[in-house]
């Protein structure tokens, strides 16, 4: 089985430099050795490139130009890596690149469920954002909502359909994130569930709600969804989040089911981390994804 791993360092979808980083600190952390070890072959494609366009900060929609850029050459890049039957990992950058890996894969996919695990829900729209910042926005994006440029990579919208989400790990959510949820019944574990429920309930549900109707499974792994004591590394820390044993068992869960398609990790920033901590810890997760035991 082979692996196309591309990076892409981008910063313009939210406001704190050093996420255009990450995928060095992944990197360096050792993420092709590890899954060298697990026995795949990584073909890595390296990094998509950030032109610098300019900031158009004086839109409502923070850098929208330059992230649809960036987002066509993922999709592109994704495409091609599924068009040669390998299992595309894409590294971030900040959240809002989503929309180009979902653009790319979704071609493929015409019922494609999506892991969506965050502390955030990513379902702002330019009109409910509070803050303009893309990252906000890309699972939105995908289901069709939002700057018309954005909803349209890859030539065609929506992406994805409301019934084939899961939302997993989510604790901050902007009032139009929830009455969107709630208007359309987006499935949502947010952390009372993660409480009360535990992991391992919530990933076999999760599993059983998208299974049947869905012919591909992304996942979107935003590192904040952990709690900041494991993943210092990240622009938007929010306290009270999933577990370090919590996640890796969701990761291994996932893994048993074989049903993953494609994925991404995401807004890790070792300008804001301890010593690469946050970087190191998404390395051993990618491990846990693809099928690593303790024993
Ligand atoms: C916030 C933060 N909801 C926004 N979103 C983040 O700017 O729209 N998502 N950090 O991961
Ligand atoms: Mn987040
Ligand atoms: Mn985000
Ligand atoms: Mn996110």
């Amino acid at each position: 089985k082979t692996i196309s791993m591309v990076g892409v360092p981008m910063d313009l979808g939210q406001s704190r430099r050093g996420v255009d980083m990450g995928p060095a600190a992944i990197r360096y952390a050792g993420v092709v050795e590890r899954l060298e070890n697990l026995g795949y072959e990584i073909n890595d494609l390296g990094n998509i490139e950030i032109e610098n366009v300019g900031k158009d900060a004086k839109r409502e929609i923070r850098n929208v130009n330059a992230i649809v850029e960036v987002n066509r050459k993922l999709a592109h890049t994704v495409e091609k890596i599924m068009e040669e039957g390998s299992f595309p990992l894409v590294l971030g950058g900040d959240h809002s690149i989503a929309i180009g890996t979902i653009a790319g894969v979704s071609k493929f996919f015409h019922q494609l469920g999506v892991i969506w695990y965050d502390a955030h829900g990513d379902l702002n729209t330019p009109e409910t954002s509070p803050s303009g910042n893309i990252h906000g926005m890309p699972l939105a994006t995908s289901l069709g909502l939002g700057e018309r440029d954005l909803v349209n990579i890859g030539g065609y919208a929506p992406k994805l359909k409301y019934e084939n989400i899961v939302i997993i790990g989510a604790r901050s959510l902007d009032e139009g994130e929830k009455d969107l949820i709630k208007k359309k019944g987006i499935k949502v574990y947010t952390m009372h569930e993660v409480d009360r429920m535990g992991m391992s309930a919530i990933i076999e549900e999760t599993i059983a709600y998208l299974k049947n109707k869905t012919d591909g499974i992304h996942l979107s792994f935003d590192l904040d969804a952990l709690d900041p004591i494991y993943a210092p590394g990240v622009g938007t820390p929010v306290s009270g989040g999933v577990t370090f044993r919590e996640t890796h068992l969701a990761l291994e869960m996932l893994a048993e089911t074989n049903l993953i398609t494609s994925a991404e990790f995401v807004e890790v920033n070792p300008i804001l981390d301890e010593r690469n901590k946050t970087g190191s810890l998404t390395v051993e997760l990618i491990g846990s994804l693809f099928g690593e035991r303790i024993l």
